[in-house]
């Protein structure tokens, strides 16, 4: 009796290490990136995974490949449907080829400034399309910022008339495509990596981005006319896998990790505003002709956007008009 509760208690013992160490088994994910490793978005991924890891006491790694080594950001986004990449961290304008409400956050002059951009993201309104994104097998985790897009260009632009007739390549997105053609332009869109040398063989004849990604991908060497019309804000987004998710974490797990998020977005705006400063002295100091625009000026380029709002569907048009009306 003596042997076989000894043995009882040993089997026990061994049960509830192995049980103990299953359930601390560290999780490794992975998260996929399309910018170097010292671009502000990046820097803001390390920190999410940071946080992840110290609110899981080492239980959850998320790895970070940057610098598009697990692809382009559409073949990305399709990879974290499926569930073979746990989290991307992408622009939202390829996201709405998935779920088209999204781009109600991305219409070109949507926001008055960065505060009313950050109301709508950080509020329900933003909330509500995240979690929205299940029905398509994704999760929304959170939101950084992508700061302000102005046109670059071969030639000098100043007016939506300086754009007729060029070439100029959109994001892979239906709404930006719209946007471009409304100015009179036509729109090529391609992936982020290929678009320096479509400037440079003069497959297209300008772009669109924001100061960091204008220096950083070193567009600014071939395309040297710079308009700041500022006609988008498109907010950057972490996504997740729906499947990878649900199987890998908990519920619970799942909420630290989009908190973990918003936390992040503390550093990744600081580190953000420095870019944008740092890359336009950058630009400047390499002899890129920077247009500043009046408020007359840049309302042409709002002006040619009213087809671009009247072609959105209803639900959108309704999700627009509740952006606009955040104070
Ligand atoms: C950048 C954005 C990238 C990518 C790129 C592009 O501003 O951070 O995620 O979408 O624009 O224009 O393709």
């Amino acid at each position: 009796m003596k042997k076989f509760l000894t043995l009882c208690l040993a089997l026990l013992l061994i049960f509830s290490v192995v049980g103990c160490k299953l359930g601390q088994k560290e999780i490794k994910m992975r998260l996929a990136e399309t910018h170097p490793a010292d671009y502000p978005t990046t820097q803001g991924d390390y920190e999410f995974a940071k946080l992840v890891k110290e609110r899981s006491n080492g239980k959850i790694t998320i790895e970070v490949y940057h610098s598009k080594q697990l692809g382009e950001e559409k073949a990305v986004i399709e990879q974290v449907q499926l569930g073979a990449i746990d989290f991307t961290r992408v622009s939202l304008a390829p996201v709405a080829s998935f779920d088209a409400k999204f781009n109600a956050l991305q219409m070109p002059f949507l926001y008055r400034d960065t505060d009313h951009l950050w109301k709508v993201l950080n509020g329900n309104i933003g909330d509500e399309l995240l979690a929205g994104l299940e029905k398509s097998d994704f999760i929304g985790i959170g939101w950084f910022d992508g700061g302000i897009r102005n046109f670059y260009t071969k030639r000098l632009v100043k007016t939506p008339k300086d754009l007729k007739g060029m070439k100029i390549r959109v994001q892979q997105s239906e709404l930006m495509v719209d946007m471009v053609k409304a100015l009179g332009a036509t729109a090529t869109p391609l992936p982020y990596g290929e678009v320096y040398s479509a400037l440079q063989t003069g497959v297209v004849d300008g772009a669109e981005n924001n100061y960091p990604s204008y220096d950083s991908t070193s567009h600014y060497e071939v395309a040297k006319f710079l308009v700041e019309d500022e006609h988008l804000r498109i907010p950057e987004i972490i996504i997740a896998s729906k499947k990878a998710l649900n199987s890998k974490l908990s519920k619970k797990e799942i909420e630290m990790v989009k908190q973990a998020a918003r936390d992040a977005q503390t550093l990744q705006i600081k580190l953000w505003n420095e870019k944008v400063t740092a890359s336009k002295e950058k630009v400047k100091a390499a002899k890129c002709v920077i247009t500043e625009l009046s408020a007359d000026e840049k309302k042409a380029f709002q002006d040619a956007m009213s087809p671009v709002y009247d072609k959105q569907a209803d639900d959108i048009k309704a999700i627009i008009k509740k952006v606009q009306e955040i104070q």
